[in-house]
């Protein structure tokens, strides 16, 4: 856990989300400033900053956050949707914790 991150604090319960799903190694919850209908966050309960931190080692976390994807936007009635990962500053990341955007019902074009 990263003492300043916010993903972590909530993560840990110390600050609350509208959760979707959690269990040991992830928590998914709505975005707080949602960009479609539906806006939700897939997050890895481990803190790595960005993609480019990831290695081999964190393949089936990777894995297991995109596949999580169809299960829970199944569960809130999304048969279509976008899925977006930021990276770095330059591409639009805000909180440095990885995150999976998952848009649906009305997403946001591009
Ligand atoms: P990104 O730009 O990919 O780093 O997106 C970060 C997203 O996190 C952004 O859409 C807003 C969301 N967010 C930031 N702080 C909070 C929070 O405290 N709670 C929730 N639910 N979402 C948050």
């Amino acid at each position: 856990m990263s003492a300043d991150c916010i993903f972590c604090k909530i993560a840990a319960g110390q600050i609350p989300s509208n959760s979707v799903y959690e269990d040991e190694d992830v928590i998914a919850f709505h975005d707080i400033r949602p960009l479609a209908k539906i806006h939700f966050l897939i997050v890895p309960k481990t803190h790595i900053e960005t993609l480019n931190d990831c290695t081999a080692a964190h393949e089936a976390l990777l894995g297991k956050m995109m596949v999580l994807a169809p299960t829970l936007a199944a569960g809130l009635g999304l048969t279509g949707y976008k899925t977006v990962m930021n990276v770095g500053r330059e591409g639009g990341q805000e909180v440095f914790h990885i995150h999976l955007h998952v848009f649906g019902g009305g997403a946001i074009s591009g």
